[in-house]
């Protein structure tokens, strides 16, 4: 499925890009022998941990976060296996036979829909990229708080599930609705700095404008098949454009409210500092920020002196398209277009290439690559304090020795 579909048309297997390309990398001849990674079986009976997911960085054992190795990149979609995972709180164990889905608060007609319900209700597939707010942190200086992510808390899949306007659009909504908050069936205290008040779940809010758009899905299917525990079996929410923080995974409960919701999740933590009326105003992290990122060379790589090299990322915005990339050779004083590979499709990041002619004289060379989208956003190039740990879409910087 992913594998095969995935491709970016350049007729290269994935051995051969990573053999060819990144010899340094360890991890590079492991996933050119991995199995299929989706069971058929019944997901919640697939064992849960890192064993099950080869080749990813572990950035906390629990709750489970593990990380994209991003220079090992070379497929549009990237496999179930292979998806970065963050979570707040372990991961609960759901059935499909007793999973439901309760939606209350400001509505005319309160429901509670079951999986064999939603399955048969009218699905759409989606292609989105997920980034968790905080990727790129590990990039911050002086080194911050929180998982320190590198590069690789992103990831592209195709969702497929039923949009969350039909499932509100049966319950009706009261004139005065204006969020709905969407509640995971994971829970747990914070004991870390910020605190939680005592057990709490995971639960971030939409405004009804964006819980109303056509890409918001209530998704069942990751890249053709059942979520798996990880990623938020039986159901989750996919909200394409938004970091995340948003998609909550194992959804339980949608309230619909009257007041906008500021829970733990929106705070807290996932959220930054916007200036209104010259006032540091503390709100939710929600659109996704234009970033193009590197695969190869991977950092430190070495580089043959003199000979064309196929440089490779993926870039990706949030609710616009990523119309180009270029690439700079020479710490930010030129910049050249790089090549993209596929066609924009809303919400999905876009791969690219660049052919660099390193120069024939060994040495230490800096490579930048950096995304505009259609809505004219581009990256910055120093990170804004006003973000806190959040939304890091500077331009970033990979190191290479040719020689
Ligand atoms: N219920 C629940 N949903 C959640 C989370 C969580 O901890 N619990 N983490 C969120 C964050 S911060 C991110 S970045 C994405 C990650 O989705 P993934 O693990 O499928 O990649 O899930 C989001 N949904
Ligand atoms: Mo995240």
């Amino acid at each position: 499925m992913a594998e095969t579909t995935s491709e970016p048309g350049k007729g290269m297997s994935r051995r051969a890009v990573l053999t060819g390309l990144v010899p340094a990398l360890a991890v590079a001849s492991t996933y050119g022998a991995q199995a299929d990674p989706v069971s058929p079986l019944h997901p919640a009976a697939l064992p849960v941990g890192p064993g099950t997911f080869p080749g990813l960085i572990t950035r906390e054992k629990e709750p489970l976060n593990l990380e994209l190795p991003f220079p090992t990149l070379d497929e549009r979609l990237v496999s179930n296996n292979r998806f970065y995972i963050r979570s707040h709180f372990p991961i609960p164990q759901l059935t499909a036979a007793t999973w439901q889905l309760r939606i209350e608060g400001e509505v005319r007609k309160a429901l509670t829909i079951s999986y064999d319900e939603l399955r048969k209700l009218p699905a759409k597939t989606v292609t989105a990229t997920l980034e968790c707010a905080g990727n790129g942190r590990a990039r911050l200086a002086p080194k911050v708080k929180g998982l320190l992510w590198e590069q690789g808390a992103v990831g592209n899949a195709e969702w497929t599930g039923v949009p969350l306007a039909a499932l509100l659009e049966r319950a009706g909504l009261n004139a005065g609705a204006v969020e709905v908050i969407c509640e995971g069936a994971d829970k747990g205290e914070v004991t870390e700095e910020p605190k939680s008040p005592g057990t709490i779940a995971f639960a971030r809010s939409l405004p009804l404008a964006k819980a109303r758009q056509p890409e918001v899905l209530v998704a069942y299917l990751m890249n053709g098949q059942p979520l798996p525990p990880e990623h938020g079996f039986p159901v989750r929410l996919v909200v394409p454009g938004w970091y995340g923080m948003a998609s909550v995974k194992w959804l339980s409960k949608i309230t619909v409210t009257a007041k906008p919701f500021a829970g733990y999740w929106q705070t807290l933590e996932y959220a930054y500092w916007q200036r209104q009326h010259g006032q540091p105003t503390l709100t939710a992290v929600t659109e996704t920020q234009v970033k193009a990122e590197i695969a190869r060379p991977a950092l430190h790589e070495v580089v043959p002196a003199g000979q064309p090299y196929r440089v490779f990322g993926a870039a990706w915005t949030g609710e616009s398209e990523v119309t180009r990339v270029e690439v700079s050779t020479d710490n930010g004083r030129t910049w050249q277009a790089a090549t993209l590979l596929d066609a924009s499709v809303p919400f999905a990041w876009r791969l690219w290439e660049f052919r660099w002619t390193p120069p024939a004289a060994p040495g230490r060379h800096t490579l930048q690559a950096r995304a505009t989208d259609r809505a004219g956003h581009t990256q910055p190039t120093e990170h804004d304090p006003d973000r806190r740990t959040y939304m890091v879409n500077k331009i970033g910087a990979v190191e290479v020795i040719v020689q």
